[in-house]
């Protein structure tokens, strides 16, 4: 096995990490912002395969990332489900909402995603004939509770009330929601594996406001089941759990989910994920990404801080979220130099 992403995630310990960055086909980068005004808008972008597989290619092409990931997005699965899904200029997503049985009864089944979902696959296998021999490619899904939050609020919320509220108010209907997404993200992800995807990656975003039971309810076990799953049916295939925010229930995440490789947001030391994380498997992450924004010496400092913690075991560098559109492309040149040059 030659490719470096595969080597960690398999368990090696590395002398120099592989990296990738999360969101790095984005808007900080100009031939994105090109790409994306040539598609219209965002969603076309992500149903023109050309298109969304050339947004992937653009960051390899600049840095050599040891991953690619598929440009798509989490919230195309509840558009595949049979929710309505538009993009909000400057605001950001918005669907409809989910508040009670009729919502969920009008949903499609979990093996009638395809149609709408193939220009996805279409865009992994664009990929897979033309990415460089040394490169990962990355598929994804949003895990079922970050799913469940856009579904039942239809947008982004700060604290993700109405799913909690819902889960309270109406368990039946929350908890059959939770079993489609997860049966549902188990169909994707394996067609994404099928058409060339070499490892997947659960993003469950807002895992943090999950606690103690909810959060082995809602976060671990349906992680589980997904990562179960895969596995048998494509044995060997490395998945990457980020159960962001999580704190101190990442502690036994990867054990107890099956997750090869368990990513960390940046409030947590990397230090402390050395000692009480990386004996149970790889670790990404998890440089802050307020430093591809403002650089210089402290995103150096940081940066060598995060390699020289995590050095001991398997580790894959990130970001611990997403770069920002404010961004400074210069930066992230200098973060790949730091790593690979020490
Ligand atoms: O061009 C634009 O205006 C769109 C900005 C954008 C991009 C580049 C969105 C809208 N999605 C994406 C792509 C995307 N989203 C990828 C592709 C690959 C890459 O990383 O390069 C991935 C993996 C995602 C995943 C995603 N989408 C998550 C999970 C990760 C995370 O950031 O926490 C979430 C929560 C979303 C929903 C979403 N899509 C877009 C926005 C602005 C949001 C967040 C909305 C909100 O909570 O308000």
């Amino acid at each position: 096995m030659t490719k470096t992403l595969l080597r960690a995630l398999a368990g090696e310990t590395l002398p120099t990490p592989p990296i990738w960055m999360m969101r790095q086909a984005g808007r900080y980068l100009p031939e994105y912002r090109a790409t994306r005004a040539k598609a219209g808008d965002f969603l076309s972008l992500c149903y023109t395969p050309d298109l969304a597989a050339e947004v992937t290619l653009q960051p390899i092409r600049r840095y050599g990332f040891d991953g690619a990931i598929l440009f798509a997005d989490i919230l195309l699965l509840p558009q595949a489900l049979g929710a309505d899904l538009w993009f909000v200029t400057g605001e950001g997503p918005r669907l409809s909402t989910l508040t009670g049985p009729e919502g969920l009864g009008a949903l499609k089944g979990k093996d009638d995603i395809h149609d709408h979902l193939a220009p996805v696959y279409e865009t992994v296998r664009i990929l897979s004939g033309e990415l460089p021999a040394d490169t990962t490619l990355i598929g994804f899904a949003g895990a079922p509770w970050t799913v469940a939050t856009y579904m039942i609020a239809g947008r982004g919320t700060p604290d993700q009330g109405p799913a909690h509220a819902l889960r309270q108010s109406d368990p039946a209907t929350f908890d059959a929601l939770m079993a489609l997404i997860t049966e549902a993200t188990i169909e994707y992800l394996s067609l994404q594996v099928q058409a060339g995807a070499e490892v997947v990656k659960i993003f469950d975003s807002w895992a943090g406001s999950l606690k103690d039971e909810a959060f082995t309810t809602y976060a671990l076990k349906p992680a589980r089941r997904i990562v179960s799953e895969l596995k048998r049916r494509h044995p060997g295939l490395p998945v990457i759990a980020f159960p962001r925010q999580a704190g101190d229930a990442y502690v036994g995440f990867a054990k107890a989910t099956g997750a090869d490789c368990l990513a960390i947001d940046n409030s947590v030391s990397p230090d402390w994920a050395a000692r009480t994380l990386q004996p149970d498997s790889c670790i990404q992450g998890n440089l802050d990404p307020r430093h591809m924004v403002t650089g210089g010496q402290p995103l150096i400092d940081e940066t060598r801080q995060i390699v020289q913690a995590l050095k001991a075991g398997p580790h894959v560098f990130n970001l611990g979220h997403g770069i920002t559109p404010d961004a400074d492309p210069d930066n992230v040149q200098v973060m790949i130099d730091t790593v690979r040059g020490g």
